[in-house]
């Protein structure tokens, strides 16, 4: 089982060893993974009838998707799909362009695979949703529904030497010509009409579908390996946790020594110390973290840069460079001048407790930079056929 092997080296600290096991596996493998596909849009762009015309339902049977001339999915719902295995389509509220406001949205982060509807021209809430999805690393297939409609208009205009074709042909390019402009490579473009299934680009999109969907599969099966690891990195926290008690206490004993500086220079150096062994635990260390790189074909930066234990230690530096940090110092030596005992235990006390505090943050933070890292290599990693 993919699953336990994956754990399992997430466990010794062998993050190359994780991401090569799921690699290793062939497509078959996936084929149990669960799929979320979320119908996107505008508002009344036709989503709620495609997800219906994908399940074979007409509007109004039971268990089918309501649709309407007005605002009419007001949340997101889930529709197994009867025939297509572990593929669940969510029919989602229509969403409006937000004019640039609005960074990567946290809506659409559950889903694995997205289905772009939208009808007549290609809005700037297309472009956000293509920015958004692959922002995620995720793909999209882009549907332009309501084709029946486009080809009645175009009839009427042009009764003679009407061309069905060469206006769908039409359409389509400019639908490809937008979503390159959005820097979308081979962009799937398919011409439908919800009200009948067997139209225009509906039946290429069963196929593509069919033929994708166990890379899509994959892809999802890989997304959730971040999630996967949460339990194994909890444990893995709670047998580092044994082992802050005892540098704090070191760092707070030094700290009572008569010596102005030496409570920072103590806290700093269990700190880094510590540091450093929660790194080679988890496998982030140089080493384990080049391999890594090498493996995905990424830089080592590209997966330090999303460590924010490496951004620790400016926190624990606080008492050196601001002016607070030079009054503390300053104070420390005057009352040792004063009063060498009270001084050094006023030193020692406060030593202990930022040890201690610090090495607790930075715990957390290596585990939840253990996802991120995984998160990072596994982006865009996948070669899909689409
Ligand atoms: N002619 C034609 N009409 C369609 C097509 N798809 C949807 N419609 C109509 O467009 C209207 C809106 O359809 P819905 O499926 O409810 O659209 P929606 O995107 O789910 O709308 P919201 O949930 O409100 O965002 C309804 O009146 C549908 O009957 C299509 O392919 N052709
Ligand atoms: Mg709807």
């Amino acid at each position: 089982m993919a699953m336990e092997e994956f754990q399992v080296a997430i466990h010794q600290g062998k993050l190359s060893d994780a991401i090569s096991v799921v690699q290793a596996k062939p497509l078959q493998y996936f084929s149990n993974t669960p799929i979320n596909v979320a119908v996107v849009g505008e508002p009344g762009s036709g989503k709620s009838s495609f997800v219906n015309s994908m399940l074979g339902k007409q509007p109004g049977d039971p268990g089918a998707a309501e649709t309407g001339i007005q605002a009419t999915t007001t949340k997101a719902k889930d529709y197994p799909h009867p025939t297509l295995p572990q593929v669940i389509l969510w029919d989602l509220p229509g969403r409006e362009e937000s004019f640039g406001s609005r960074t990567n949205p946290e809506d659409l982060k559950c889903y694995d695979f997205f289905i772009i509807v939208g009808y007549q021209r290609f809005r700037t809430i297309h472009a956000e949703l293509v920015h958004d999805i692959q922002a995620m690393g995720k793909r999209f297939y882009f549907v332009r529904a309501k084709t029946d409609l486009d080809v009645e208009a175009s009839r009427r205009r042009q009764p003679s030497g009407y061309d069905d074709r060469t206006v769908l042909q039409r359409i389509k390019e400019d639908c490809v010509t937008c979503l390159l402009n959005e820097n979308v490579i081979d962009p799937q473009v398919f011409l439908v009409s919800n009200w009948d299934p067997q139209s225009f680009d509906f039946p290429i999109l069963w196929e593509k579908l069919n033929n994708d969907l166990l890379w899509l599969k994959r892809q999802a099966f890989i997304f959730s390996l971040p999630s996967l690891s949460a339990p194994v990195l909890e444990n893995k926290q709670a047998t580092m946790k044994g082992k802050i008690l005892l540098p704090a206490l070191y760092s707070g004993v030094l700290g009572l020594l008569p010596l102005p500086g030496i409570s920072f220079a103590a806290a700093m150096f269990f700190f880094v110390r510590f540091r450093n062994q929660c790194y080679q635990f988890f496998g982030l260390d140089v080493p384990s973290l080049t391999a890594l790189a090498r493996d995905v074909g990424k830089p080592v930066a590209a997966l330090q840069a999303v460590m924010t234990s490496r951004k620790l230690m400016p926190l624990i530096l606080w008492r050196l460079p601001d002016l607070l940090g030079a009054v503390l110092i300053m104070m420390e030596i005057c009352w040792w001048q004063r009063y060498p005992y009270a001084g050094s235990l006023l030193a020692g006390v406060p030593s202990f407790f930022t040890s201690y505090y610090m090495l607790h943050r930075c715990l957390a933070a290596v585990a939840k930079d253990t996802q991120n890292v995984l998160s990072r290599a596994l982006e865009g990693k996948e070669k899909m056929p689409i």
